[in-house]
């Protein structure tokens, strides 16, 4: 209640779970992805975001900043598996600036935000959703994992700095989600039994209603089928 929060990667899979996850709840969303059109959710707003793109970020971190944001949450990310010979500069270039370069530019524009919320006696916080694989790697990873090895520092370090400036930062990581991700399609039959959006969502959303004086540094869930892989 009361809060405004900022989704990436709001259109579809976990963020759009999320945003109707927070908007239930009583948060006012400030949404964003690149293909937004039809996407409606009331207590939301959607607007059309890339994360890869730095004036697209600006935008979309002034309406945020605008709306009074307190909670970032950095969702939007893509997948790409493949052995090492075939990863391209092309793809490299896209799953990685997606993961790593958009978590970095949409926080970055945000930052000086929080900074005057905290001048203002008012905390923050920032959610990154990585992976259970951002710890780990396998074969034909290498380059998903990469980028989310990378999202992972990122948000290390960050949660470092952001203590400087009542900053929370939070790393959800989850296994395997019945989503559009790489590629594939909601519902399909080998996807029964792994996590659905909404779980996720409801790790974010616990992440982001505990006490200010709680913070959560690290969030990891699986489907009960994958196996334990620590
Ligand atoms: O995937 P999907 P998920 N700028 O494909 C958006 C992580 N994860 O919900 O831009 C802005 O259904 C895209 O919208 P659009 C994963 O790495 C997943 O599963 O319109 N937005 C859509 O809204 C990722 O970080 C699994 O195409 C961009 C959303 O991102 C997060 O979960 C496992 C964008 C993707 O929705 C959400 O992925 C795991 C851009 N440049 C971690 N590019 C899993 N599903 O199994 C894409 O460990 N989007």
């Amino acid at each position: 209640q009361g809060r405004v929060v900022a989704v990436t990667g709001a259109s579809k899979g976990i963020g759009l779970a999320l945003v109707r996850a927070l908007t239930a709840a009583g948060a006012q969303v400030i949404a964003g992805a690149r293909s937004v059109d039809g996407v409606q959710v009331q207590g939301a707003t959607f607007l059309p975001l890339d994360v890869t793109d730095e004036a697209s970020v600006q935008a979309f971190a002034e309406r945020a900043a605008a709306a009074g944001v307190d909670a970032l949450v950095n969702n939007a990310g893509v997948g790409a598996f493949m052995p090492v010979q075939d990863i391209t500069p092309d793809e490299y270039h896209r799953v990685m600036d997606t993961n790593v370069k958009g978590t970095l530019l949409v926080t970055r524009a945000l930052i000086p935000h929080f900074q005057a919320r905290h001048a203002a006696g008012q905390g923050s916080q920032v959610v990154n959703v990585t992976s259970d694989v951002s710890a780990r790697t396998f074969a034909n990873g290498a380059l998903y994992t990469a980028s989310k090895y990378g999202q992972r520092a990122v948000t290390h370090a960050l949660a470092h700095e952001g203590q400087g400036y009542g900053l929370r930062v939070t790393e959800v990581r989850s296994g395997m989600v019945d989503t559009y991700f790489a590629g594939s399609q909601p519902g399909e039959s080998h996807k029964a039994d792994w996590l659905k959006p909404e779980d996720v969502a409801d790790a974010i959303l616990y992440a982001l209603s505990v006490p200010a004086r709680v913070r959560i540094d690290e969030i990891l869930l699986h489907p009960t089928v994958q196996e334990v892989a620590y």
